[in-house]
């Protein structure tokens, strides 16, 4: 994590508290080197990935303050619901802003309950600390009703943030399909109004095209996982789609698919990150956002590798795509509308997809186990750890389910476990 005077400066004019954040950047650097500079074999695709994340307040938070200076806005997002096709179509950048450490949890305590998720207790306190320059840099926030522990913690957040909240449906019907396409016009509408642009029928087709390329990429990555030996670690695939967060979109698409140019040389030569046989566990449950580095490399230092993500930062933000064809207006927010509808967070009621798509990717993947990760105090995606449970194992998948939060001090009791749970599927 790079720091030079003329960082420091841009982080003054953003309003961070410098000694602070020096001190954080030098925890990730470190906590970056042991988890992923520690790996043995990785693809040489990875340095673009290692450099971007190694700039990650750095250079990317002046290519925001660049395009600031153009007149473009900046809007930062924590949910996959959230169309980045009509942030782009107003020439906006999309960012997420989820995050995935303990940081000014003191702070963060006297706005929301101490009984929160850490993903919620993360943001906030980043925000009250003044930590992230992502935030500062954010024309417009956009949160959403999902869970009520983001529902009301947005109450708290929009006393110190422009904000604008999307309403979500909590079922799949008919009614709630058009309650989320009066939202997506409603955010298209406020968009226009914070920039200035008209965001026509082929400004929308871009970002949708733009877009799509991206799931494009990730989903061909997903696809190559399914090689043994895998030819990824699960570390490295998650910093790649926590990467697609923050990253330039077309920028990012192009390393990925060069990475995906490397990962078929490196099957077709019967090469991987892991030896032919060694455990695959597949992950799913809630995202992790970065840093969220714990449970990933407690499973990958305890003779595992992990072959996919099923969560929001992974396969359920990339699974479906936008239908390209439509080219009227209506058409095309019909078109998002029903990619969106699709996704199938465990803040829906029934969400039965769900239950498939977990088991039929832990298949593809061929997988030997799933592990199941909720955060601690997250209702629904703990309540959905049973039915997970119950799904997979009458496919005959056994399932470990943990819950945590940021913490390391669970480290050794979780090793424990998971070293039992990957003696147990070998
Ligand atoms: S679409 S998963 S990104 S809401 S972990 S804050 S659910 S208490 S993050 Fe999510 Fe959108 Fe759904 Fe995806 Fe609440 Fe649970 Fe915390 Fe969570």
């Amino acid at each position: 994590m790079s720091g030079n005077a003329a960082y420091t400066e841009m982080w003054e004019k953003l309003d961070l508290d410098i000694a602070a954040h020096d001190g954080l950047l030098s925890v990730l650097g470190k906590f970056y080197g042991d988890i992923y500079m520690s790996q043995q074999g990785r693809l040489k695709g990875m340095e673009y990935l290692d450099f971007v994340l190694s700039e990650v307040h750095g250079l990317r938070i002046k290519e925001l303050q660049d395009a600031k200076a153009e007149g473009r806005k900046i809007i930062g997002t924590f949910c996959v619901f959230v169309p980045e096709e009509l942030t782009l179509a107003a020439n906006a950048v999309h960012v997420g802003l989820c995050a995935g450490a303990d940081a000014g949890t003191e702070q963060a305590e006297k706005l929301v309950p101490r009984n929160t998720c850490a993903l919620i207790k993360s943001f906030i306190g980043f925000k009250m600390a003044r930590l992230c320059p992502y935030t500062e840099s954010c024309d417009m926030v956009v949160g959403e009703t999902t869970c009520d522990g983001k529902k009301k913690a947005y109450e708290a957040f929009a006393e110190h943030v422009n904000m604008h909240v999307m309403e979500l449906p909590q079922t799949k019907t008919a009614s709630a399909r058009q309650l989320f396409r009066d939202e997506v016009v409603r955010y298209m509408t406020e968009l226009e109004k914070l920039t200035g642009v008209t965001i026509t029928p082929e400004k929308l087709a871009e970002g949708i095209k733009v877009v799509n390329n991206k799931r494009r990429a990730l989903q061909r990555l997903s696809a190559l996982r399914s090689a043994d030996p895998a030819p990824i670690s699960g570390r490295d695939a998650l910093l790649i789609n926590q990467v697609s967060f923050y990253d330039d979109p077309v920028r990012f698409t192009g390393s990925v698919n060069a990475l995906c140019d490397e990962m078929e040389g490196r099957i077709a030569k019967g090469e991987g990150i892991a030896p032919k046989g060694t455990a695959r566990l597949m992950l799913s449950g809630c995202p992790m956002a970065v840093p969220n580095w714990k449970l990933p490399y407690v499973m990958e230092s305890s003779g595992a590798v992990i072959v996919g993500e099923e969560s929001c930062i992974g396969t359920r933000n990339t699974r479906d795509l936008v239908d390209e064809s439509a080219t009227t207006m209506d058409a095309m927010i019909d078109a998002l509308v029903d990619r969106y509808m699709r996704i199938d967070c465990a803040c829906f009621t029934p969400n039965v997809e769900r239950l498939d798509n977990v088991a039929s990717m832990a298949k593809e993947l061929k997988a030997d186990g799933v592990v199941h990760y909720s955060l601690m105090f997250c209702q629904p995606y703990a309540h959905e750890a049973l039915k997970v449970d119950a799904a997979l194992r009458e496919q005959g998948i056994p399932m470990l389910s943990i819950e945590t939060d940021y913490s390391m001090e669970d480290v050794e009791q979780l090793k424990t476990r998971i070293e039992a749970f990957v003696e147990m599927v070998k």
